[in-house]
């Protein structure tokens, strides 16, 4: 079976006191032995992830963390993965021992409403503690007999807290045109495209469209003009790759709208107004500015990588500065931001739309600009504002974002 990609999951985070019974509450849940269970304080070091169908939920990614209050030589770097997972986390379950709300879990409850994300209170151990409180679900996780019951106040104290834009997804393409008109993408296959399958922004645009009763017509770059030609009634919306949006923008006439995955993708998972007044700062650099290129995974560097070295090459280009280009790759996200004029983000394919939003909340708390790839590319294409035409409010905002920083 075709598993949900982890991206695409409502990431829901394990919190609690070293020895609470986070493990076991997900062993339990799960009804697997996932994560190990010990007495030993510190036991679980990484971040344990573990998808799971939740039905009526839908598809979920547990992240069973490292307990608070570690007091073991690894306690520092264990504290920092959990803490990254704050970044993620959609929801969390605060699991206590019986109702114990100590300095632990005050301090937990603190980050959690810091960063706004929706808790729901585990009182665990419940053989062994009497439990006063009725705000949380009560639990015993070392009772294997329980767990459907448990499952079921779960999910049902889950979909209540659960974020809005998560039940009621933005969806990627479908609003922007009618049911039963016609789609057309252009999808070129270089050396960079997978052997015998196409990229996940193109699949979930294929699916979104045939969700909202549309039509679809994908092509190769070659056979672009002559298939647009060939269409009695005009399509209503093209959409392309980034890298040949120079292609579609020269090939298509006025009247149709076109855009890009990328830029679908920025509006799906995360926020396409301040990618895009991030790349209206593009003409503002200036020599000796420092430009962070923000990959959010350690993935393999082509020679002629989109990232690495045709970003800046065309960012250095366009401009005519003398730029400073640092690239900073991994789940971790650089500390010092401000150092920087301007973050261009990558597509995120690995990481949820919740951490894209904490990656635009940190920029925002440095005074940065941020963009991404796709949105950038575009503007250094110089058709930025024709490929931002289906979208109107973001398409205002460039056009504002231009006018007040020139
Ligand atoms: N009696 C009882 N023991 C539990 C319960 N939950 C966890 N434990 C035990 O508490 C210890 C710590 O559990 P663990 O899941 O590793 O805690 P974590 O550090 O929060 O992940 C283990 O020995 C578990 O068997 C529970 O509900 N009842
Ligand atoms: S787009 Fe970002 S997350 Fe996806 S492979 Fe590239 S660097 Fe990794
Ligand atoms: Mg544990």
């Amino acid at each position: 079976m075709q598993q949900t990609p982890k991206s695409l999951r409502l990431h829901i985070a394990l919190l609690g006191r070293v020895n609470a019974g986070k493990s076991s509450f997900l062993n339990l849940v799960t009804g697997q032995q996932t994560a190990i269970v010990s007495e030993m304080a510190g036991t679980t070091t990484d971040v344990v992830e573990k998808a799971q169908e939740l039905p009526p939920l839908g598809p979920v990614l547990w992240l069973d963390t490292a307990g608070f209050g570690d007091t073991t030589d690894l306690a520092d770097k264990r504290m920092a993965k959990t803490a990254r997972v704050l970044d993620c986390a959609d929801v969390a379950l605060l699991v206590c021992r019986g109702d114990v709300i100590g300095p632990e879990e005050m301090q937990i409850l603190t980050l959690l409403q810091e960063r706004k994300i929706p808790h729901i209170k585990i009182y665990n151990q419940t053989d062994k503690f009497a439990v006063m409180h009725t705000d949380g679900i009560c639990v015993n996780s070392t009772d294997a007999a329980s767990r459907e019951r448990v499952l079921n106040e779960l999910t049902a104290a889950l979909i209540k807290i659960c974020p809005d834009d998560f039940l009621n997804e933005q969806p990627l393409v479908g609003d922007l045109l009618a049911p039963h008109s016609t789609a057309v993408m252009m999808i070129p296959l270089d050396y960079e495209a997978p052997k015998g399958r196409l990229i996940l922004p193109q699949v979930q645009a294929i699916r979104d469209c045939l969700d909202h009763a549309q039509n679809i017509m994908v092509v190769k770059e070659d056979d672009y003009a002559t298939v647009l030609n060939n269409f009695k009634t005009p399509p209503a919306l093209a959409i392309c790759d980034s890298q040949v949006v120079d292609i579609m923008v020269a090939q298509t006439p006025a009247e149709i709208k076109c855009t890009t995955f990328s830029i679908l993708m920025a509006r799906f998972k995360g926020n396409l107004q301040k990618m895009v007044e991030g790349a209206a700062m593009i003409d503002r650099l200036q020599d000796g500015d420092k430009v962070l290129i923000a990959e959010a995974c350690t993935h393999h560097a082509a020679e002629d990588d989109i990232g690495r070295v045709k970003i800046p090459r065309w960012l250095k280009q366009k401009t005519g500065k003398d730029l400073q280009i640092d690239v900073f790759s991994g789940c971790d996200f650089a500390t010092d931001l401000a150092q920087y004029k301007l973050v261009i983000q990558c597509g995120g394919c690995t990481i949820n739309r919740r951490e894209v939003l904490s990656r635009i909340q940190k920029c925002a708390a440095a005074g940065v600009a941020i963009t991404n790839y796709g949105v950038c590319i575009s503007e250094l294409k110089g058709v930025l504002m024709r490929v931002l035409e289906p979208f109107g409010d973001v398409y205002e905002a460039y056009l504002a974002a231009k006018q007040s920083k020139n």
